[in-house]
């Protein structure tokens, strides 16, 4: 069967320019194509709709800075506005042509929270522009609520729940030309049928082809590959979605196996930097120990970066990791009151957070922390506290969210008991780098917790713009010295 993959747009519509290759699509393609099916994809996210022109698009910050800067995003909602509201809109017609190309019999579309309404007017589309081609709709919101999925998106046949890779090849191999299954699949919830039974995890990750990778144009992406080397996280963070798809056990591919994909990335692709994607992957040290070692053996030699967790790194961790090429780490510390991290259970324990940063950029690792605000329960006090963290820590950079109650998750269920609605037609307004209260569940008026969450953003953007002018005064010395 002819499959096309797609990947709706979402920063592409906001105006930022380069986004990260998404590793779920490169891991379905060579298992379909594993499995003797044709696979095409089409990056919503890679094509120029000519939506913004001038300066602010064309400049180096859109790349740098914009990703997660509210004020650029929020400016250019009422453009997605439009272009959501409009089934019509040219930014529609593009994908629609570019999907047809493919001449598909099947079409799966990736998809977040965030990626729903896009996701919804597409399927439509297909449905009326393409014919009866079956639509499945797979990722983390899917899996989150399949029903609602379907219920909500007229256009799709089918939801792929959790791991991806064997359902959707067990439904490709199953439905017939016309696109009917007549029988029951693992892991699949079909349109018009209540019977669903889950698909146990692949126990041997080892055994999943390596992602494929060749169908991109490099200039579309950011620098750098990424890579997945566990599946998985133990904690339970309440705002985290992650178990919904993985579980939450650990699972890891050998220390063999990701040194070979690394010689592929190095000899096929000439690959520089890698971006690790792992939920945790400084959760286990002997693994990453071995790894490093694996690393020097073999004479890899790449410059990476990792998430990091406060709990689970110590020096001589940090030592090795740095002297293998590991040069960014980045730490979720959401929070710097203890009550908060212990009622969203962080699970990290807030007094060591300064001293674990310090000691990151000791060895001269780019560290940056995440934090939230917005989380249910939180005062002025709580954010003053998060705030005052984040400037004692030293952390050279910070990523500020606004906590957003996905389905599914413990603060998701939360909001609704609270009353949160969650609507499929506005989901392409749930991302994190807002200036706007989406759901306010803190002890704070909605003026006030905004008042508060822009003060946190302007101390951490000072940060930011004061490590990038330092990188770049130390690059141009470098040069014209
Ligand atoms: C790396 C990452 C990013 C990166 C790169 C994303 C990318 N597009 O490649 C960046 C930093 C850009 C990012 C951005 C965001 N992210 Co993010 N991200 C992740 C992370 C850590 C790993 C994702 C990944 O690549 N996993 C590896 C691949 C192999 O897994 P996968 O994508 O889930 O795909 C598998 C299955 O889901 C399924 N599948 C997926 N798609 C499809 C399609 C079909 C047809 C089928 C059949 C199956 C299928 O099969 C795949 C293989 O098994 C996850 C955490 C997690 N554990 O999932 C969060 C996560 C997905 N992100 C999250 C969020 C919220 C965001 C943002 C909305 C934040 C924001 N800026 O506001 C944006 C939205 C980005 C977007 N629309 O692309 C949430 C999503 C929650 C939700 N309900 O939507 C997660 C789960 C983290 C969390 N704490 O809860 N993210
Ligand atoms: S540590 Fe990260 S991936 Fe794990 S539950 Fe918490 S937020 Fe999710």
């Amino acid at each position: 069967m002819r499959v096309c993959l797609v990947r709706t747009p979402f920063f592409k519509l906001l105006g930022i320019k380069k986004v990260h290759f998404p590793l779920s699509i490169g891991y379905l393609a060579s298992y379909l194509e594993k499995g003797g099916h044709n696979v095409s994809f089409v990056d919503g996210e890679a094509i120029d709709y000519n939506l913004y022109r001038g300066l602010l698009y064309r400049s180096p910050i859109n790349e740098i800075v914009v990703y997660a800067d509210p004020y650029f995003i929020q400016r250019k909602i009422n453009v997605v506005t439009k272009i959501m509201q409009d089934r019509n809109a040219n930014v529609w017609n593009i994908l629609i042509k570019k999907i047809s190309e493919t001449k598909p019999d099947v079409v799966g579309i990736s998809c977040y929270t965030v990626d729903m309404t896009a996701a919804s007017v597409l399927a439509g589309r297909i449905k009326k522009d393409l014919g009866n081609i079956p639509v499945v709709l797979g990722g983390i919101h899917p899996t989150s609520d399949p029903q609602g999925t379907l219920e909500g998106i007229e256009g799709a046949d089918y939801v792929v729940v959790g791991e991806g890779e064997e359902s959707f090849l067990a439904l490709i191999n199953n439905i017939d030309k016309k696109g009917r299954l007549d029988f029951p699949v693992k892991g699949i919830l079909a349109r018009g049928r209540n019977y669903f039974e889950p698909r146990p995890l692949i126990e041997d990750l080892d055994s999943i082809p390596f992602p494929r990778r060749d169908f991109y144009d490099k200039s579309n992406y950011i620098f750098g590959a990424a890579l997945l080397t566990s599946r998985g996280c133990v904690f339970e963070c309440t705002f985290c979605a992650s178990h919904l798809t993985w579980t939450r056990k650990v699972r890891y591919r050998s220390v063999a196996n990701v040194i070979e994909e690394l010689k592929v990335l190095k000899a096929k692709f000439d690959v520089k930097r890698i971006r690790i994607l792992d939920d945790t992957f400084v959760l286990n040290k002997k693994w990453i120990l071995e790894f490093c070692d694996a690393l020097k053996k073999n004479n890899l030699k790449f410059t990476f970066n990792c998430s990091g967790r406060i709990n689970t790194v110590d020096e001589e961790l940090l030592r090795v990791l740095s002297g293998s090429g590991f040069d960014s780490i980045a730490f979720g510390v959401e929070s710097g009151s203890p009550r908060i991290i212990h009622s969203i259970k962080k699970n990290i324990d807030v007094s060591r957070v300064t001293d674990i940063i310090k000691m990151a950029n000791r060895f001269k690792f780019d560290t940056t922390s995440f934090y939230m605000t917005g989380h249910p329960g939180e005062t002025l006090e709580d954010i003053r506290m998060s705030e005052e963290l984040f400037k004692k820590s030293m952390s050279k950079r910070g990523e500020l969210s606004m906590l957003i109650p996905y389905l599914k998750t413990g603060v998701g269920n939360e909001a609704e008991k609270k009353g949160f609605k969650f609507k499929i037609k506005d989901c392409y307004k749930f991302f994190h780098a807002r200036n706007r209260v989406l759901f306010n569940m803190t002890k704070l008026s909605d003026r006030e917790f905004l008042a508060e969450h822009r003060r946190f953003e302007k101390i951490i953007k000072r940060r930011n713009y004061k490590t990038a002018f330092k990188k770049l005064l130390k690059l141009a010395l470098k040069y014209c010295l």
